[in-house]
């Protein structure tokens, strides 16, 4: 047990960019999370979700034992059931009728072990992970172009580029400290240019000073029409090309077969604004492509990968300080999983499995009785086989497949199909977790020890600070013992994180001779000590000659058997045709506060309340010819599903195309599980569907009533629509629905949980049907609920703060029941600094007292001075003020 308060150094549990964090616990048992200033990922920054991660961390709803069909088991019970029924599956049925789907929030250790038991030992690489959904397509197209998974660059890249062109990212959300990493290097040198590539004008669109609004899936074709464009202008660099690379020729007459007008026609850009973008391209020598799911998660997602790459490969800028094609990873550890080979169609250590000579080389390492020879199923090809009962054993790990696979319904019914369903979990009850034979409960985020890999390839370790709570268990001793049971004892002998982590490190570099790019073999004599006390470092790290050099490729070297890179000859995607019936474009991802599918974030009430509800964005012109009001509820739906969300009107968003985030599911919402919607349809290189590119037709959701209420206890609603945030001291939930309630008092007894005793303050206007009922338990509010024919307006933010308050007079619980605040509380309006829960009406009204830029804000209300994460939010509140005030 660790004495507090003890500061431990660990690396955020969330995103790619991979920071540092000191966690300090308390006395109070309360964790304190601080930015490491000696981290090179962040130099002691943090995000939103990072600087909230202490938040996240109380058990309640933890899973906290094992259990078999929804009963609780003893560790050695549920080991041996798992253990016997993989067995026995594979000899009845063969090695490939069993599957793991695993994910790029797994540690590199545990991710090791789970590939190394399917690969080497069960002998099939029915292993894929949720990386698939995420980078695959880059893997894909780094493959295709260097013969190996290789990010050439580093994040100093980002403070050295002259341009910086941010294609199919919204970094101001999704990276928020490169995001502002950038925004920092552009206050020092104004003269960097920033160009971002995104179909919706994002916040990310705040330091860009070119945005173009590129149509669904132009990528390819912005990217073809660029290489044209730099060898008309005579950009190539002849020596680069000629020396490192082949197929130039072949890509260059694809590119020199389309016109500007052509490309303007594909990618719905003017030909002005592309001659300005490729001018600036062509004259900007020190440029970095930064790309993210506007590229990968697309039907043509590794041509999209490849087109970038053979602009960098064109004018040899790669490998050179501030210059490359970046793609930024997701999960905090995608980089690791491609390391350890995690994807079906890899091997461990950067390895291939078509390549004979690796899988001998990694199956002498392993003194593994087989190795895996063919590619296995693939994540929406697996899905498919379980469903097809061709999969009679799955384990998934560290993912949730029913809310975050295209087809997501589907999903449901491969896991009804499948036989024997495990999944490893943190948390008992989320909508993949309620279809397991068998639940394994998962040590989480500071609990467990291990290491991850950036986007940068930059190795750091997670450390522990919190005791294992309850039965919990690291997931890499779950596989081990697992494997052992299975009689592969000799292969997993593992009593540490730090014992795989060395065997990891040695197999990179086994027969290594510098054919391979993945190398830390400088760390295989690893013991505990040292790997508790590893620092941060960037890959390669070699045991033979150490790395003196940390971007790739700058002189050649790639990994393909010549040597040379690949120009890939891509052509443009064509469009397909429209289903008349379907005329919307859907596309979907994410919001700044809230990470994946809520199992964490949704913990914390400051996070929540950035966004509290599922949302559609869609063009105010779109709405009205489709007669949707802003702020009423839509209904969006396609051959597969529909889903029920708000109406969020904005320009923001081009016409004919959509925005719904990815997180609400099934426990925060009624019907708001966007993947239900999304066809699984795949890039046909790498397998990675098109997630951002579903076709819907969107319709109003004719509700007759719409709901507001903010509650104690959790709800459990029983609406047609209804969607639950945390808020402090409980609950604010947002319902509507066609079929009115009898009698809106015991509806709202109920939704409260009130007893019987007590006694409910309530205004009835039954002639304008509005409704609006109060239970107090003493001086606390158990529930407030306000009902009416339109959307309620009651400030959410007040009334969500009334939950921790004391109501001692009857005057206090009447302003309760208007639904107002008093005149002397001001209504902070919507949340737009999560650090500070500074929201939107305060930021307007200091702005009318002068306050017109964000620095100003910040030192009248703190909003934006912490994390950073909402000052582009803050300057759209700012310049809202100043149009209004023109007008
Ligand atoms: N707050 C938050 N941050 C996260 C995560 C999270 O859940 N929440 N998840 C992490 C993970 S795993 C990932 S993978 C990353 C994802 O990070 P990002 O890729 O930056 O995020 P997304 O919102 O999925 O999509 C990025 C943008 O692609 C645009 N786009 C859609 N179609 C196209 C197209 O055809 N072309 C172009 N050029 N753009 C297009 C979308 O409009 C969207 O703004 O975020 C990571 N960071
Ligand atoms: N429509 C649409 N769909 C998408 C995307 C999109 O942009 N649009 N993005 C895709 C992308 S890029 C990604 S990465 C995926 C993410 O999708 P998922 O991986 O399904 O999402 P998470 O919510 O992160 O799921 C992680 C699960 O692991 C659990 N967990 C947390 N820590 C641990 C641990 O230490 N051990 C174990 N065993 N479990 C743990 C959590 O409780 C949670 O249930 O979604 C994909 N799906
Ligand atoms: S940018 Fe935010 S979410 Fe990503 S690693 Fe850093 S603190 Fe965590
Ligand atoms: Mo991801």
């Amino acid at each position: 047990m660790l004495e507090s308060p003890v500061t431990v150094r660990t690396t955020c549990a969330y995103c790619g960019v991979g920071c540092g964090v000191l966690a300090t616990r308390e006395e109070s048992g309360a964790v304190r999370i601080k930015g490491d200033p000696l981290h090179p990922a962040n130099f002691g920054r943090l995000c939103s979700k990072g600087s909230a991660l202490g938040e996240t961390l109380d058990l309640e709803g933890r899973l906290l034992e094992p259990q078999i069909g929804g009963q609780p088991a003893s560790w050695d019970t549920a080991l041996d059931l798992v253990a016997s029924r993989f067995t026995e599956t594979i000899s009845e049925h063969g090695p490939d009728s069993v599957a793991f789907y695993v994910s790029g929030q797994l540690l590199t250790e545990d991710y090791y072990v789970a590939n190394k038991l399917m690969k080497g030992f069960i002998g099939s690489a029915n292993i894929d992970t949720n990386s698939r959904l995420c980078m695959s397509s880059s893997v894909a197209g780094h493959r295709r172009a260097f013969g190996s998974d290789t990010v050439p660059g580093t994040y100093e890249d980002l403070d050295l580029a002259d341009l910086i062109v941010l294609t199919g990212s919204n970094l101001a959300w999704c990276h928020p400290v490169l995001y502002q990493r950038i925004a920092a290097a552009k206050v020092r040198r104004p003269e960097m240019r920033v160009v971002l590539i995104d179909p919706r004008r994002t916040v990310t669109a705040d330091i860009a000073d070119m945005h173009l609004k590129i149509k669904p899936d132009g990528d390819t074709a912005l990217f073809v029409g660029l290489l044209g464009f730099l060898a008309a202008q005579g950009a190539v660099e002849r020596h680069y090309v000629e020396r490192y690379t082949s197929g130039f020729e072949a890509a260059l007459a694809i590119a020199n077969s389309h016109d500007l007008r052509s490309i303007a026609a594909r990618t719905g850009i003017s030909p002005e604004e592309l001659r300005a973008f490729f001018e600036l391209f062509t004259r900007t020598e020190r440029s970095v492509t930064v790309y993210s799911q506007g590229v990968n998660q697309s039907a043509s997602g590794t041509d999209k990968v490849n087109a970038i790459i053979n602009c960098h490969l064109a004018t040899g800028r790669i490998g050179r300080p501030g210059m490359g094609p970046f793609s930024i990873t997701g999960q905090p550890n995608a980089m690791g999983g491609r390391e350890v080979g995690g994807l079906a169609n890899m091997l461990a250590g950067h390895m291939h499995l078509e390549n004979a000579g690796h899988r001998q080389l990694v199956q002498a390492f392993w003194d593994a009785p087989t190795i895996a020879s063919k590619p296995g199923l693939k994540a929406v090809d697996l899905f498919d086989a379980a469903r097809a009962g061709k999969i009679k054993a799955l384990w998934i790990m560290a993912t949730n497949p029913v809310d975050s696979m295209p087809e997501a319904d589907l999903v449901i019914e491969a896991l009804e199909t499948c036989p024997f369903v495990v999944v490893s979990d943190i948390n008992a009850m989320t909508d993949t977790t309620c279809y397991a034979d068998v639940l394994l409960p998962a040590a989480g985020w500071g609990e467990k020890d291990g290491t991850v890999t950036n986007s940068e390839r930059c190795i750091s370790r997670q450390r522990a600070f919190l005791p294992l709570p309850g039965e919990a268990k690291p997931d890499w001793w779950i596989v081990t013992q697992v494997a052992q049971r299975m009689g592969f004892a000799p292969g997993f002998p593992y009593e540490s994180a730090a014992q795989i982590f060395a065997e990891h490190a040695a197999l990179s570099g086994h027969g290594n001779h510098g054919t391979r790019d993945f190398d830390i073999s400088a760390h295989s004599a690893i013991v505990d000590t040292d790997y508790d006390a590893l620092s941060p470092f960037q890959w390669p790290q070699g045991r033979d000659e150490p790395a003196t050099e940390k971007r790739f490729f700058g002189q050649g070297e790639f990994y393909t058997d010549d040597r040379r890179a690949r120009f890939v000859a891509v052509r443009p995607a064509n469009e397909e045709a429209i289903d008349p019936r379907f005329a919307f474009t859907l596309n979907t991802g994410r919001v700044r506060d809230h990470w994946h599918t809520m199992t964490r974030t949704g913990k914390s009430a400051r996070l929540s309340a950035h966004f509290a509800e599922p949302f559609a964005e869609i063009n105010p012109l779109d709405a009205a010819e489709q007669g949707i009001a802003d702020a009423s509820l839509v209904k969006l739906g396609n051959d597969h599903g529909k889903i029920v969300v708000r109406a969020l009107l904005t320009d923001r968003q081009e016409r004919g195309n959509i925005f719904v985030p990815m997180h609400w599911n099934g426990q925060f919402a009624g019907n708001a599980r966007v993947d239900r919607l999304v066809t699984a349809n795949v890039d046909p290189v790498s397998g990675q569907p098109a997630l951002k590119m579903a076709r819907v037709a969107v319709k109003p959701f004719a509700a007759r009533w719409y709901g507001f209420a903010v509650l104690h206890h959790k709800p459990l609603p029983d609406a047609e629509y209804w969607a639950m945030a945390l808020t402090d001291g409980g609950y604010r939930l947002e319902l509507a629905g066609h079929s009115v309630p009898g009698d809106w008092s015991a509806f709202a007894r109920n939704l409260f949980q009130a007893e019987r005793d007590i006694e409910l303050l309530a205004y009835h206007d039954t002639h304008q049907d509005q409704h609006r009922i109060a239970a107090f338990d003493g001086e606390r509010l158990l529930g407030a609920l306000y009902v009416a024919r339109e959307p309620v307006t009651v400030s959410r933010s007040w009334a969500s703060e009334q939950l921790a308050r004391q109501f001692t007079d009857a005057r206090q619980r009447f302003q309760l029941l208007a639904g107002r605040p008093g005149k002397d509380v001001p209504d902070k309006g919507a949340i737009v600094c999560a650090c500070f829960s500074v929201g939107c009406n305060e930021i307007a009204s200091a702005a009318h007292e002068g306050c017109t830029t964000v620095e100003a804000i910040g030192e009248r209300l703190k909003a934006g001075t912490n994390c950073g994460s909402c000052r582009a939010e803050i300057r759209g509140v700012i310049d809202a003020c100043k149009i209004v005030a023109a007008e």
